[in-house]
């Protein structure tokens, strides 16, 4: 595997759609006690219905510690790829290689770097190290060279691309103090168009209301198809969130993406605002002394957080009376895919869903 200092754009590499074909997917099996209540007992069982029914349609890979490997194993359908690898937790997408592949069959990664979403400043956890080598050790795996961007923080929850000259960020995020401080916001700009072979980037001012990643992108919008996105939506104009999607409303329908289309935009409802209890945060210890959550605290619940697989699209579930038809408004987007819905609100006590867990691996 080399380590590559040019950029992808140099060399004729972009990043394809998620819903372009994919070879794979990454996954990470969770064990941090104080993201993952009570052992993590219950966010084992939905990460592996996630792993399950994504690896009927990609070949699944699942990074875990020494300790959890028997553990994994065992748990774990046997046509799913399980590999000892150090993490500070479970987040693929965020701590996997973003992939970029050229039109000669060509695919490679992108090792940003990884601050748990904020270094310093307002990070989630007070070491990642560990996680910070995660995309680098995974290109190593894959024997796929690697370009090194450590000197610019960015998460792969951050960023969605249409695989046709456009990606979609927040500005919320990517203008964070505990991203990249230094540099200018077309600087940034810059940067995302060098890495992920693009065009145009458009910025969403916010995402979801109590977001901890500093309001990822992948948690309220996601483009369906070129010029097609869907946006967490609710028309409860008391509800915090309304004015954050109304400016990512107003955003996108200013919008033109980098082939002169006007964006379709398809709101997507959100689930009646979710909180953590009293005995779920009691079963997570605390990190560096403090308590990660508080009882009655708000969770960033949106169905946009869903993983588009080749044959399916796995969508997180609340128990929700919204989770039918935000199902059924997914189901006609991807009309060639099954969507699936998972129960998801042990996944989100972490802070994340279905996408922030994973993290595809194009097909080259
Ligand atoms: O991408 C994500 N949404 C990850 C969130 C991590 C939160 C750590 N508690």
């Amino acid at each position: 595997m080399k380590i590559l200092h040019t950029t992808p754009a140099q060399d004729g590499f972009f990043m394809p759609a998620e819903f372009a074909p994919h070879e794979g997917c990454l996954m990470i099996w969770p064990e941090r006690a104080d993201s993952w209540q009570y052992g993590a007992y219950a966010a084992r069982r939905a990460f592996i219905r996630v792993i399950e029914v994504i690896s009927e349609s990609e070949k699944m890979t699942v990074l875990c510690s020494e300790n959890q490997y028997d553990n994994a194993r065992a748990q774990l359908p046997d046509r799913v790829r399980l590999v000892v690898m150090a993490t500070d937790d479970a987040w693929a997408r965020d701590v996997g290689p973003t992939f970029v592949i050229d039109s000669c069959g060509g695919r490679r990664g992108i090792d940003w770097g990884f601050n748990a979403w904020g270094g310093t400043v307002d990070g989630l956890y007070p070491s990642w190290e560990r996680d910070n080598r995660v995309a680098r050790k995974f290109c190593d795996l894959l024997e796929n060279d690697v370009y090194n961007k450590r000197d610019f923080i960015c998460e792969g929850g951050s960023i969605h691309v249409d695989g046709e000259g456009t990606a979609l960020v927040t500005e919320a995020c990517l203008l964070s103090a505990g991203r990249n401080p230094a540099l200018s916001r077309k600087e940034i700009e810059q940067t995302l168009c060098a890495y992920l072979g693009v065009s145009k980037v458009i910025w969403l001012p916010r995402g979801i209301y109590n977001d901890e990643t500093n309001e990822h992108v992948d948690n309220v919008c996601a483009f369906t198809a070129p010029g097609e996105v869907v946006l967490a939506w609710t028309d409860d104009a008391n509800d915090p969130q309304y004015a954050l999607s109304k400016a990512s409303l107003d955003a996108l329908e200013a919008a033109t993406d980098a082939q002169g289309r006007r964006i379709r935009v398809h709101k997507l409802p959100l689930p009646a605002p979710v909180t953590i209890t009293e005995e779920e945060c009691r079963g997570l210890d605390l990190c560096d002394g403090e308590a990660t959550r508080t009882p009655g605290e708000r969770l960033a619940a949106s169905y946009v957080n869903f993983y588009i697989a080749n044959g399916a699209v796995v969508m997180p579930a609340f128990g929700d009376p919204m989770d039918e038809k935000a199902q059924a408004i997914l189901q006609s987007l991807f009309p060639t895919r099954k969507v699936v819905s998972i129960p998801a609100r042990d996944i989100l006590i972490g802070g994340g869903n279905i996408h922030c867990i994973t993290q595809q691996i194009p097909r080259a």
